[in-house]
């Protein structure tokens, strides 16, 4: 538990690699996990990764994360933008959070300015395509989690 990350994806996310590649790269969900498994050995983290569409099972995944992980790294995807909900979840969660997006949010549509997420994320990554899930992951383990 105590370098356990949760390493949770939001709705649409699952279709990566799959459509509009231009704004969320070639990448594969499943190369993601990929990497962030790398990553996470590489920083001497346990990681639990997963996607949902629904917003009921990401709050059910932070509420468990309570008793089983030292840190979350979400990309709530359209969520962000929303869900008073994911962040009040976020808000019962005591370890570090870091919110990212493959995309720079700030770049696009005014709506996804809006995070209700950064209310409580402790950092924000954005625009640094999938390697932003492996900066978090790495910074979690150099400067965030205490060695075991
Ligand atoms: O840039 C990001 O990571 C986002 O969180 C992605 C969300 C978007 O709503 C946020 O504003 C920014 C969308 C995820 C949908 O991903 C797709 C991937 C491929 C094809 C279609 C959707």
């Amino acid at each position: 538990m105590r370098r356990t990350v949760y390493v949770l994806n939001g709705p649409n996310l699952n279709l990566l690699g799959r459509r509009q590649p231009e704004i969320y790269g070639a990448k594969t969900l499943a190369d993601v996990e990929a990497e962030c498994r790398q990553a996470a050995e590489a920083a001497g983290l346990e990681i639990v990764f997963r996607q949902s569409n629904a917003e009921a099972d990401l709050i059910g995944w932070i509420h468990e994360a309570r008793d089983e992980a030292a840190a979350i790294v979400i990309n709530p995807a359209a969520y962000t933008h929303t869900s008073v909900a994911i962040l009040d979840a976020l808000q019962a969660f005591d370890g570090p959070v870091i919110e990212v997006h493959i995309s720079n949010v700030h770049r696009r549509e005014a709506f996804r300015h809006q995070s209700y997420v950064s209310l409580r994320a402790d950092a924000v990554i954005a625009g640094l395509g999938t390697a932003g899930y492996r900066m978090a992951l790495r910074y979690l383990g150099e400067h965030a989690l205490p060695s075991s």
